[in-house]
């Protein structure tokens, strides 16, 4: 995952989404524990499913269409400025397994994340 993004990430989140009934709502990862301004890559697998980006400030919308295999890389800001979700769907979807790779405040030397400025990695 390094490789891929440039940033190390030292601890992984799964989501299991079983059918297009399974969803997560608007939100952004900015909590604590993750420090300042994180950069968060997002690998997704099995059935594709929408993504969505909302900026804050001015409402503007970004779609992607997350495919198995895909890589998303949510760059150091995107947690401030926008939240994201990844919708219900009424197309007869499978199973999609999504992993988010975070880094953890305890591994970041200060202040916002840089790419490789982490000391641990998987
Ligand atoms: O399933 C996805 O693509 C997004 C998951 C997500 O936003 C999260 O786990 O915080
Ligand atoms: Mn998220």
């Amino acid at each position: 995952m390094q490789a891929l993004s440039g940033y190390n990430f030292n601890f992984v989140v799964g989501n299991r989404y079983r059918t297009g009934k399974d969803s997560i709502g608007w939100h952004c990862d900015n909590f604590p524990q993750i420090g300042k301004r994180p950069a968060i890559a997002s690998l997704s697998l099995g059935s594709d499913r929408k993504f969505k980006l909302r900026h804050k400030d001015s409402g503007e919308t970004v779609d992607y269409h997350l495919e198995s295999g895909s890589l998303l890389i949510m760059l150091p800001g995107c947690q401030e400025d926008w939240v994201h979700a990844v919708p219900k769907t009424a197309r007869p979807v499978g199973e999609r397994i999504n992993w988010t790779f975070r880094p953890h405040v305890d591994a970041i030397a200060n202040g916002e994340q840089k790419p490789d400025d982490l000391p641990h990695s998987l």
